[in-house]
């Protein structure tokens, strides 16, 4: 069982690192560009809300393991794990002020504990601890009601579309046709949220790293919703890039795998 001490300094924490990016906002945001890929975009801010969090955890919990999206150096899942994006949607942090999350996940020899994503603009902390339902804020959120694949509404993170790993057997087309609608809402964790709310069923991306969905994932399983790589393959923990898909529902997720991720034929010699 977690102690509900740490819950609350994880709470703490990220609060704290929200009211740090809420003073950003009122300045001009300087950004660079990472390894020359210009739709990766970085703040300092993305380094000094991730320095400030790394910070108190090593300070309050000095034998915990961390994986962060900018620390150059990422431990191991072995025992207590945090897992950090410290500015999920960093593009709508620049361009928008706005939709964009603090994402803080603890796992346990790779089993999830405690998941949190603050929405930090509307003051939102999405939360769930493995086996007790998810929140936000002080609400509990109902568990969900998967609708027809027909009545759903998908996020497709088109940034990541070139870099499928088998683009010749994704039919995300077919998909939009088949379904209500698509959005593409530009942060991973905030989208999962989203999915674990009732108001979309479906988030797709292929370059997605486990800081973009460890917190959110737990908010989504916790009210019935299910997630994974849509080819197979292992959920990797440590930031190796991987497809991904949430869904509403088991049903909803099997559903789109079998119809629109359609595995290459490994030819029998
Ligand atoms: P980030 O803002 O922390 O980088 C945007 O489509 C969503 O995908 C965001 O959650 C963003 O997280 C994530 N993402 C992961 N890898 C990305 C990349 N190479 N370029 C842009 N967004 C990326
Ligand atoms: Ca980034
Ligand atoms: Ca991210
Ligand atoms: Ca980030």
């Amino acid at each position: 069982m977690l102690d509900s001490k740490i819950v609350v300094f994880a709470k703490e924490i990220v609060r704290c690192a929200g009211q740090e990016l809420k003073k950003a906002i009122q300045q001009e945001i300087i950004c660079t560009y990472k390894e020359n890929d210009h739709r990766e975009l970085l703040t300092e801010f993305d380094v000094k809300i991730e320095e400030y969090l790394i910070h108190h955890i090593k300070n309050n919990y000095p034998d915990h393991g961390i994986i962060s999206e900018e620390k150059e150096e990422k431990d191991d899942l072995k025992g207590y794990v945090w897992i950090i994006d410290p500015i999920d949607g960093t593009t709508n942090f620049i361009n928008f002020q706005n939709n964009f999350a603090i994402s803080v996940a603890l796992y346990y020899n790779s089993q999830p504990c405690l998941g949190i994503v603050y929405d930090v603009m509307k003051d939102h902390i999405y939360w769930a601890i493995s086996g007790r339902g998810s929140f936000v804020n002080d609400c509990r959120i109902p568990p969900r009601k998967p609708p027809l694949l027909r009545n759903a509404i998908a996020d497709i993170s088109l940034n990541s579309i070139e870099s499928f790993y088998y683009k010749e057997h994704i039919k995300l087309f077919d998909l939009a046709k088949e379904i209500r609608g698509h959005r593409c809402s530009g942060s991973a964790s905030l989208s999962i949220c989203q999915i674990a709310l009732g108001n979309i069923d479906i988030y797709i991306s292929a370059k997605l790293k486990s800081w973009d969905f460890s917190a959110a994932t737990i908010v989504l399983t916790e009210v019935g919703g299910y997630y994974g790589n849509p080819f197979a393959e292992k959920v990797d923990l440590t930031g190796t890039p991987i497809t991904f898909m949430a869904s509403s529902s088991q049903a909803i997720y099997q559903q789109v795998c079998e119809r629109y991720f359609c595995l290459p034929k490994v030819a029998v010699t």
